[in-house]
């Protein structure tokens, strides 16, 4: 008798995990490799990933926050025309069932605003990004130089 109670026990713990390992939330369900910051003396800059989500279901990033900047946007490149031009994201970066999303120069990022310090190469930055169920996925981006992702940025303005 004490042995059923043991193992139904053990059932329960379990099912309190949500079944599923590793994907109880939304966070969970998402890994991230290869994250960069690009280097800055200061003002902005951006950070990239390859992230993947391993879960059955679409979930999505809609804010992100680092102690090393102000405040961090969702972005996306849109051109019109020939330019570049970035600009937030609306409704955040959605991450697909079963597959991989890269963030990327040209593409979505994750922009830092009003760094608090210089970015130099070498270092890391500690990013957390939030889902929409409200998990957190905590991210550790290597600081490097890079040339490009020079994309403008229209602020948010119309017109
Ligand atoms: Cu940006």
């Amino acid at each position: 008798m004490r042995r059923i109670v043991c193992v139904l026990l053990a059932v329960a713990v379990l099912a309190g995990c949500g079944g599923s390992p590793g994907s109880a939330t939304d966070a969970a369900a998402v890994h991230v490799h290869d994250a960069w910051v690009k280097a800055a003396d200061g003002g902005m800059t951006a950070a990239f990933a390859h992230l993947t989500n391993d879960s059955d279901r679409e979930v999505r990033i809609t804010s992100a926050a680092t102690p090393a900047a102000a405040r961090v946007e969702l972005h996306e490149v849109v051109r019109d025309g020939g330019a570049a031009t970035m600009r937030p994201k609306a409704g955040g970066i959605v991450l697909p069932a079963r597959s991989a999303t890269e963030l990327t120069p040209g593409g979505d990022h994750l922009m830092l605003m009003d760094l608090t310090g210089p970015l130099t190469p070498g270092s890391d930055v500690e990013i957390t990004a939030t889902f929409d169920d409200g998990s957190t996925l905590p991210i550790t981006a290597q600081v490097r130089d890079f040339p490009g992702a020079d994309e403008h940025y229209d602020g948010g303005h119309h017109g």
